[in-house]
């Protein structure tokens, strides 16, 4: 379950309890006070996923407290519950506890047409770690190298509960999300369908 070098992938790491509470905390999330929203990037592309931020809000390339591209709102804040889940996260993958403090939330929900292309998240002024839970449809998640776009890459399939951190030297690889896999979620969840992926991240910024 080491994948790379400090990107170790846990799966089923969520209870299906947690799941469904993180699925209902989503829901309110998604409607304010930023609603959930497709980005559209500086070239005018929009997004297929759909994002909500709590703590800090991205737009690439940069974090702001205030979501001027969407209503000018301050997004919510990051629960201290959050925070402690992602620290357990850590503890759990990397089999030792160590200090971590993120203090955003990206949460993507991708429905089944949705993709991310590949990318490097260097928009954090830090290199502390990435924690991403998944919850509903499996997805392919392709892992690469820090140097280009391409080969070689590693592809995972990602499914409801699973956890992923990616940290030390995978902390600026290439990655995407190329397929998302219809109809293959659990309804218990509370998501009829589609794939949420909530990512925890330190901003480096103040
Ligand atoms: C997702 N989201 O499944 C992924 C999970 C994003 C994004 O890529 O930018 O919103 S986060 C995967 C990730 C984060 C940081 C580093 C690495 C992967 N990595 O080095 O592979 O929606
Ligand atoms: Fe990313």
């Amino acid at each position: 379950r080491e994948i790379a070098p400090g990107a170790v992938h846990v799966p089923g790491w969520l209870t299906l309890d947690e799941q469904r509470r993180l699925v209902g905390e989503c829901r309110e999330w998604a409607r304010g006070p930023v609603p959930i929203r497709h980005t559209v990037l500086p070239r005018g592309g929009v997004m297929s996923v759909r994002t909500v931020c709590l703590g800090w809000h991205w737009q690439p390339y940069r974090y702001t407290r205030v979501a001027h591209d969407v209503n000018g709102r301050q997004v919510a804040e990051l629960p201290g519950w959050l925070a402690d889940l992602g620290r357990r996260a850590l503890a759990d993958a990397y089999g030792r506890s160590m200090a971590y403090e993120p203090d955003t939330a990206l949460i993507n929900f991708y429905d089944g047409q949705a993709r991310m292309g590949m990318h490097q998240d260097k928009d954090e002024r830090s290199d502390a770690p990435v924690v991403s839970l998944s919850i509903g449809d499996t997805c392919l998640f392709r892992f690469g190298n820090t140097e280009t776009r391409g080969r070689p890459y590693t592809d995972v399939q990602l499914a409801s509960g699973d956890l992923f951190v990616f940290g030390g030297p995978s902390r600026f690889a290439y990655h995407g999300v190329p397929k998302v896999y219809p109809g293959t979620g659990d309804p218990a969840t509370g998501l009829a369908s589609g794939r949420l992926n909530l990512t925890l991240r330190v901003t480096g910024l103040s």
